[in-house]
């Protein structure tokens, strides 16, 4: 099942476009062969237009369920409220760099959000035009929640860290799921399906582009903590090759939180790919849901077609047999929380928006002594990380700093055992879903992060940077990459994800993940799908 996944990717651009574009001819493709009446609706979907399967969003969740669903037979149109990124914006590329964040960066602002807002004290933000960009910095009261906004969803931005929990954590992430058969076949299904490769680690020794992994190394280990190699969906093959300038460079350029022109193995080239082969596959990109009711037996879908400025260009009003909520932990819990309430879908059940985490995400970076350059060429894919979640409730991921010069930091994604969760609801007055997390709810991950990096820095005799996230602020805590839960398996949904009260709605995505996974999450969320989705087809199809 593996065999489209990317080496090229000259050539993957060049179907990811012809795949959406594809889609509005679809219909002569199937005639040809010999499929004819197994046209899906085309994209972009037109008012009035039924369809068997509607997902929601074309991250991991739904593109899995896309690619089961049409391989099964089924036609699907997926609805995606981001931008297809098939097209080279002004200086011939699709995708911005994370050094030089414009237009195409964020989602709908006017000034960009940069994770790490400030260097050596001076704010780093800056204005940009208002454009549906690929990363939404989505501000609720207490937290930014960080995501992709395009067809494949956080696969756009995110580090690329396909990181399988250890075993012994299963049973807290999951607690009414069969650890046996997610690990003998959907967590080998998901990684095979990813393209999950790992990093020639003679290669990673010497190559410039890794000294900061090194340092990082060495600090860990002279302070006792385990540090382990991480999978990546990037491909290593090109990495390489970019490092040794024999093709274009993206993840050696610092290419990542804004997209990579090249090498990483998204679900456009992935699992979309696939779906797309079966030719049972349309998506709906600029796209955005906004109702789910039940009409009889189906459901009546409304959509709000935008533009890129983000403006309501056309409503759309159609129907769908089943309908797959695949909008993010984020998306899927807001939209949910709010058709509850206004009584779009009044038999939810009570559990719908709670069991919300932030993955115990919290970032830090430390200064180290001028002896220990972190390296001026640093590749912006992440391959290792420091594992104290036994000892200390933290597994830290070695981050990278590409900055195009060397700042002799040391910079840190921490994954932690944070228990706090937040609850979404539906704020009628303001017309929109709020999130009660309170910054200060990061304060248990803040203490099991400093469980590795008081000892680093104690017996490197360094100290913590102050500078990165504002003017003398050590923790990155106002922020999350991974958010997961809101809609939690067994409690808003049935054991696979069926939502109680309404048959043929499901969720597919993190929203049914209860807040943490002790790693890195897109691997165990994409698992997670393949098993659903195997129960689904084989009993309600
Ligand atoms: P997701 O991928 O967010 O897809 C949801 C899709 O639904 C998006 O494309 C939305 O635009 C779309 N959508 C939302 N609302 C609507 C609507 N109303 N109508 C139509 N479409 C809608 O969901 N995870 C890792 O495992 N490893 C990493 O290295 C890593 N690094 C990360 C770095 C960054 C900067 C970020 C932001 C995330 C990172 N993640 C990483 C997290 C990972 O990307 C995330 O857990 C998954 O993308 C979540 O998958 P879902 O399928 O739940």
């Amino acid at each position: 099942m593996n065999d489209n996944t990317v080496g090229s990717n000259a050539s993957s651009g060049f179907s990811r476009r012809a795949f959406i574009v594809g889609t509005g001819s679809i219909l002569g493709a199937a005639a040809l062969s010999g499929q004819a009446s197994a046209a899906p609706v085309p994209a972009p979907i037109s008012s009035g237009a039924h369809v068997p399967v509607l997902v929601i969003g074309t991250g991991y969740g739904g593109s899995v369920a896309a690619l089961r669903l049409t391989q099964a037979g089924v036609d699907v149109h997926m609805v995606e409220m981001g931008m297809a990124w098939d097209t080279p914006g002004t200086d011939g590329k699709i995708f911005a760099n994370t050094k030089t964040p414009d237009y195409r960066s964020y989602w709908l602002r006017t000034r960009t959000k940069q994770p790490l807002s400030n260097f050596l004290g001076f704010p780093i933000d800056k204005d940009v035009p208002r454009y549906t960009g690929i990363l939404d910095a989505e501000d609720f009261s207490g937290i930014t929640v960080y995501q992709g906004r395009g067809v494949g969803g956080g696969s756009l931005v995110n580090g690329g860290m396909a990181v399988t929990p250890r075993r012994e954590n299963f049973g807290a992430i999951l607690p009414t799921v069969n650890p046996d058969e997610m690990y003998n076949t959907y967590y080998p299904r998901a990684n095979a399906g990813l393209g999950v490769n790992n990093i020639d680690q003679s290669w990673w020794e010497t190559v410039d582009c890794y000294q900061y992994s090194r340092v990082g190394r060495k600090h860990a280990q002279r302070s006792g903590f385990p540090f382990v190699f991480v999978p990546n969906v990037y491909d290593m093959q090109y990495m390489k090759q970019e490092s040794a300038g024999s093709v274009p460079k993206s993840a050696v350029d610092g290419e990542l939180l804004y997209g990579n022109n090249y090498g990483k193995k998204t679900l456009p080239k992935t699992y979309l790919a696939q779906a797309k082969a079966t030719g049972r596959l349309a998506i709906s990109p600029l796209h955005k849901v906004t109702s789910v009711q039940r009409d009889g037996a189906s459901y009546t879908v409304v959509i709000e077609q935008i533009n890129t400025t983000g403006d309501t260009v056309a409503t759309k009003v159609v129907t769908a047999d089943r309908v797959f909520f695949a909008a993010g932990s984020v998306g899927t819990s807001k939209l949910l929380t709010k058709l509850k309430a206004n009584g779009a879908l009044p038999g939810l059940n009570g559990e719908v928006g709670k069991g919300w985490g932030d993955n115990g995400n919290v970032m830090c970076g430390r200064a180290n002594h001028l002896w220990d350059p972190t390296g001026a060429v640093q590749s912006s894919i992440p391959t290792a990380g420091i594992d104290n979640w036994a000892a200390g409730g933290a597994f830290a991921e070695v981050a990278p700093l590409p900055t195009g010069i060397e700042t002799f930091a040391s910079f840190y994604l921490s994954i932690t055992k944070n228990p706090n969760r937040a609850e979404f609801s539906w704020n009628a007055s303001a017309d929109r879903v709020d999130l009660n997390w309170q910054t200060a709810w990061k304060q248990p991950a803040i203490d099991m992060a400093k469980s590795i990096f008081d000892k680093i820095n104690a017996k490197e005799g360094t100290i913590y940077r102050t500078d990165l996230f504002g003017v003398y602020k050590t923790w990155g805590d106002h922020l999350t990459y991974h958010p997961l839960g809101g809609v939690v398996l067994n409690k808003a949904t049935d054991n696979y994800g069926r939502l109680h009260g309404y048959s043929g709605l499901y969720v597919i995505d993190g929203a049914l993940i209860p807040g943490n996974t002790s790693v890195n999450p897109f691997v165990t969320i994409t698992a997670l799908a393949e098993r659903n989705i195997d129960k689904i087809i084989a009993t309600d199809f």
